[in-house]
């Protein structure tokens, strides 16, 4: 210990995390502790090491200023999501959806794993707070790790640096987050640009809910190393809302202001790789609508005084998935990676830029692909990986609401959840109640893409799209969201909404344009939201009438959209079953959910 030397700018007179960090530098022996304080040279400073250590490759500053790219090692390329494990007291707390470890047991492995792991490295210290440090749900974490390239990104999606020690002060609290990539450096080894264990086995993202506390170990590579996101903000804090009583959900959150200046603010849950980012900075196609972008992952839901429901999103960055965006899909997405952003895993063209497929401009002729080697479009491999990334500033995103860091968040007009799903579920539907669009979420499924681990285009059912991110019993957590209405009075709940952009046709032709069109359908949810709205009420739920939509300039085959909005009663039928099926695998859920599905049951028949 006694060699070990004390790096950075950043002070602390909170003895219980000086005292935790001297422990965490003992067990872990790394060769220095730098305590981080988020300045911008600081920034800078790990930046050049990061260049130095071939980890980042500095892009040309007239195309992309302060912009860097890395690659990760193949093996370490999305969040390892059978690795993941929700250490509660017993296996039924943490439920069917989850893996649960003894803590006990899990906490001594993790001593091993840790024993040592930093040899030969930096170990960091970033204090970062979620949310903005005067909301009255902000939470301040202390990430320990050997990594700087997380630094850096944590950097852009928290709020991280010195104001939080200032804000933690003597004796505040803080929930610990242990991370390390795995990769301990004997002497005079050389080290390799993306140091990680490519074991998977011994990868390890771990939650001790009780305590709270996290540990990760092995990847560096997003949500299983960028504790504040998944780890923290949604699977512990999920836990925390619980307690306290209210929702850490993974949703996006937008305001819709029409042309007359009325303000929606909407949550929308999609699992992953659904479209949330474009959808939260989308560009409407309706004339004098605008969609504002207050977040596009996270949202932590609380009751206000008024009684209302209020949105905040606890990130202050995008960590979004690069192949795909484009000035068609996403153009804000592509502003606010135009400057200060780090990309994963994307294409390394021959004048220091980026490019990845589908980015809606023309490949280079050559140029380097994420795993670092010569690369040619006509090579018929792909150049950026399917899960490769950009780290962004959320203020550099042209849409971005004012109201982004309110400390109260904002009060939500609708909640709307949605999936990939071809068939079936038509593209607008409104539930009864409360109650009834709790069943919505519970039912949640898309199909399934690249963004995590497995084989694509299967249906996976994504509750809330909270699968993957609940840090409980998945049918506690159904509990958690029906006892809302007890909380508070009913109407002034948000009204809950189904949506579906992604129906096909037989022949596999897409029924609805998407994107900026998809403003068509917003639109007729602030209109049911304001009372004005048109739907027919079906066995479903409110489905749009055939003329409530605003097409305006959209040119779609009548019977297409009598396709969208058709309520499709055998498919329906195994709809249920599917459901039915799958709260059966959950180990049974909340009765007024069962008497949800029975309800529909009855009326499909
Ligand atoms: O890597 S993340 O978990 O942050 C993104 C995702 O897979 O949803
Ligand atoms: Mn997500």
């Amino acid at each position: 210990m006694s060699e070990t030397k004390t790096l950075g700018n950043g002070k602390t007179t909170n003895v219980r995390l000086q005292a935790w960090v001297s422990e965490m530098a003992e067990l872990c022996q790394p060769a220095n502790v730098w305590w981080t304080d988020g300045s911008d040279a600081e920034n800078q400073q790990l930046c050049d090491v990061l260049v130095k250590a071939g980890t980042f490759t500095k892009l040309d500053p007239k195309k992309r200023p302060g912009s860097y790219l890395a690659r990760s090692h193949p093996s370490d390329v999305a969040r390892v999501e059978d690795r993941t494990f929700i250490c509660s007291r017993t296996r039924e707390e943490a439920g069917a959806a989850n893996n649960w470890a003894d803590p006990a047991e899990m906490k001594a492995k993790m001593m091993e794993r840790f024993q040592g792991c930093m040899k030969g490295r930096t170990m960091y210290v970033i204090p970062f707070a979620m949310g903005p440090l005067d909301s009255p749900i902000c939470k301040i974490g202390i990430e320990i790790t050997d990594s700087a390239y997380v630094v850096t990104n944590m950097r852009i999606m928290t709020n991280m640096g010195q104001a939080v020690l200032d804000k933690l002060g003597a004796d505040g609290k803080y929930i610990p987050c242990m991370h390390s990539v795995g990769a301990p450096l004997k002497p005079g080894q050389k080290d390799v640009p993306w140091p990680c264990e490519p074991e998977p086995r011994n990868k390890y993202i771990v939650h001790f809910p009780e305590e709270p506390s996290i540990w990760s170990y092995g990847s560096g590579y997003g949500g299983n190393a960028l504790l504040g996101k998944k780890c923290l903000a949604l699977r512990i804090a999920s836990t925390v809302a619980r307690r306290e009583g209210w929702m850490a959900e993974h949703m996006l959150i937008l305001c819709l202001t029409s042309p007359a200046g009325k303000k929606h603010y909407v949550a929308a849950a999609f699992p992953s790789a659904c479209g949330k980012t474009n959808l939260a900075m989308m560009q409407p196609s309706l004339p004098g609508w605008k969609v504002t972008t207050l977040g596009d992952d996270i949202a932590w839901i609380r009751v206000g005084e008024d009684g209302r429901l209020y949105a905040m999103n606890p990130e202050t960055g995008f960590f979004g998935v690069a192949p795909g965006t484009s000035a068609q899909s996403n153009p804000n997405a592509l502003a606010a990676c135009s400057k200060n952003t780090i990309f994963t895993n994307v294409v390394l063209t021959p004048d220091n830029d980026i490019w990845w497929e589908d980015m809606g401009v023309p490949a280079p002729a050559r140029g380097i692909d994420w795993q670092g080697n010569e690369w040619t479009p006509d090579s018929g491999k792909k150049g950026a990986h399917p899960n490769s990334r950009f780290t962004a500033p959320a203020s550099q995103c042209p849409v971005l609401d004012p109201d982004w860091q309110n400390p109260a968040g904002v009060p939500l007009s609708a909640i709307i959840f949605g999936g990939r799903r071809p068939g079936t579920i038509p593209l607008a539907n409104e539930a009864f109640d409360w109650e009834h669009g709790v069943f919505m979420g519970s039912a949640c499924g898309s199909e399934t893409t690249a963004a995590a681990l497995g084989s694509a285009g299967v249906l996976r059912r994504d509750p809330f799209a909270m699968l993957p991110f609940c840090g409980y019993n998945m049918s506690d957590y159904f509990g958690h969201w029906l006892s809302m209405a007890s909380r508070t009075d009913r109407n002034k709940l948000p009204k809950v909404f189904f949506v579906n952009w992604f129906r096909k046709d037989d022949t596999g032709k897409w029924l609805w344009p998407g994107f900026g069109d998809n403003s068509r359908v917003l639109k007729w949810i602030c209109e049911r939201v304001d009372g004005t709205g048109k739907a027919d009420k079906t066995p479903i739920g409110n489905v749009p009438t055939k003329d409530a939509l605003d097409l305006t300039g959209l040119d779609i085959p009548a019977e297409d959209l009598e396709q969208l909005l058709a309520v499709d009663k055998e498919g329906w039928k195994k709809e249920v079953a599917g459901i039915e099926e799958y709260y059966q695998k959950l180990g049974g859920v909340p009765a007024p959910l069962k008497a949800q599905l029975d309800g529909l049951k009855q009326r499909l028949a």
